[in-house]
């Protein structure tokens, strides 16, 4: 990394409000600073490297098109906002990016008043985005209020809670879906299907340009015209792309847009700002890990990593040999399926994380990746111990809090043997509070039928 950093463009901006006065040339070049600057910090630190990668260009458009010291911005996660950290005054203390003290892997209302909203575990941005909206209309503000939001994330039967409630509220929100098709692993589920659907006929094309053409050329009104049958348009191509999901959820739906191509974002962004009477989902396809070969390659590897050599991409070994808990339970796990038939292997979008990608390997029909979906994996595994065949939940500690109600009432109440492996007990150093599993021990041992073992 021989970028000069005294010179830099990204040095040189104190405020998150100069970025929408750079111009079309400056932003690509501030973009690439973007890269090296996460790329180079990361290599020493570790984090969330491909998901910041994926969103440099999207995050540029959003501080080009709105003014983040009245618009609002709520990440899902949180782990793709080090652009977003960079560009709102942390750029000189970035270098402290999960280290104690230092900047926090994800967003947090203490470190900056840009980030309006805490967050770590996934699938909240929806709902609370939807908070500040109604906040902002009752106090009688004028603010955009933004969600950005994964393919991943929005499996989540929350982030379809927010949606639900925002098509009914009728509120002005504009909820970015970041669809790169992957989740850690790759996404899974029906939804994952839908969003690939895409609209590539050229006649519906040509014919968006000539009738917008003709209508724009009408004197006075042709512009307004223009934006009705934009809207139009977006309703009937819904029919052909992912957009008719979200307009039963009563969402105006525009895209899907190129996420690295910055016009085009900004100006797609600008229609959704324009969009006055209701929720709009603007569709973005992003590349994760873009600009950077090895996490583009393999963005699983990438999504959250640990000291690598940034020419190359290759890992620099901890020198810690001793066994970790997470490849003695997947490998156990597998031995123990050899000889019962009856056992099933569950996680929630973490195969790699938990180990149960071996088991995935050596099972393949016998195990099941849900999605983001904490509280469904529990209830589904009540339900498969139900029919008599013996689940084993795979679950990082902080990550099963959510599905505290269906352990409870689900599994313990009915005394269904499910098994849950925690993994990441205890604290997690590096991504901080959201992340620490440290009330598992509460939250479960009370429960009457629970039986609470710790391997040590
Ligand atoms: C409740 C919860 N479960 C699991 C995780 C772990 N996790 C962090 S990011 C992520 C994948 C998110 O995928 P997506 O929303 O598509 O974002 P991307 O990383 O692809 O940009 C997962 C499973 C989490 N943060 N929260």
């Amino acid at each position: 990394m021989t970028e000069n950093t005294a010179q830099s463009l990204l040095d040189s901006l104190i405020s998150p409000k100069q970025v929408m006065d750079l111009s079309d040339e400056q932003l690509p070049l501030l973009a690439a600073e973007l890269r090296k600057r996460i790329i180079d910090v990361v290599s020493k630190n570790g984090g969330h490297l491909a998901p910041s990668l994926g969103v440099v260009e999207l995050t540029l458009a959003l501080l080009h098109t709105f003014n983040m010291e009245r618009d609002k911005i709520v990440w899902d996660v949180g782990h793709q906002a080090y652009a977003y950290k960079l560009l709102t005054g942390r750029a000189s203390r970035f270098h402290t990016l999960r280290t104690l003290g230092g900047i926090a892997g994800f967003p947090r209302r203490s470190e900056s008043p840009y980030d309006r909203f805490g967050v770590g575990h996934s699938s909240t941005s929806i709902s609370a985005a939807l908070g500040m909206a109604m906040a902002r209309d009752l106090a009688g503000g004028k603010e955009h209020v933004l969600a950005v939001i994964g393919d991943g994330s929005l499996t989540a039967g929350e982030a379809f809670e927010g949606l639900n409630l925002a098509g009914h509220m009728g509120r002005r929100l504009i909820v970015v879906l970041n669809d790169n098709e992957i989740s850690i692993s790759p996404n899974v589920g029906a939804l994952s299907l839908f969003l690939s659907r895409t609209l590539s006929r050229r006649w519906v094309r040509q014919m968006r340009k000539d009738v917008l053409q003709l209508l724009r050329s009408i004197p006075r009104i042709g512009q307004k015209l223009a934006l009705y049958a934009m809207r139009g348009e977006w309703s009937f191509k819904s029919f052909f792309t992912p957009g008719m999901l979200f307009e039963a959820f009563r969402f105006t739906y525009i895209g899907p847009v190129d996420g690295h191509d910055l016009p085009a974002l900004c100006r797609h962004l600008q229609m959704a700002a324009a969009v006055e009477d209701g929720p709009v989902l603007l569709h973005v396809r992003t590349c994760k890990g873009k600009g950077y070969a090895p996490a583009e390659k393999d963005p699983t590897h990438f999504h959250g990593v640990g000291h690598f050599e940034p020419e190359t991409g290759l890992l620099i070994p901890s020198g810690n040999k001793t066994p970790s808990f997470t490849g003695i339970f997947g490998k156990t796990l597998v031995e123990l399926a050899e000889k019962d038939d009856r056992l099933l292997a569950i996680t929630a979008a973490m195969p790699e994380g938990t180990g149960t990608n071996l088991f995935e390997e050596r099972f393949p029909e016998r195990f099941v990746d849900v999605g983001i979906c904490e509280q469904h994996a529990v209830t589904f595994a009540a339900g498969l111990a139900a029919s008599g065949f013996h689940p084993v939940v795979a679950i990082y500690s902080t990550f099963l809090q959510r599905a505290y109600d269906q352990i409870v009432h689900d599994v313990c109440l009915q005394k269904l043997p499910v098994t849950f492996c925690v993994d990441r007990a205890g604290l997690v150093g590096e991504d901080g509070a959201t992340h620490h599993g440290v009330f598992d021990i509460a939250y479960l041992r009370h429960i009457p039928e629970m039986t609470l073992l710790a391997p040590r």
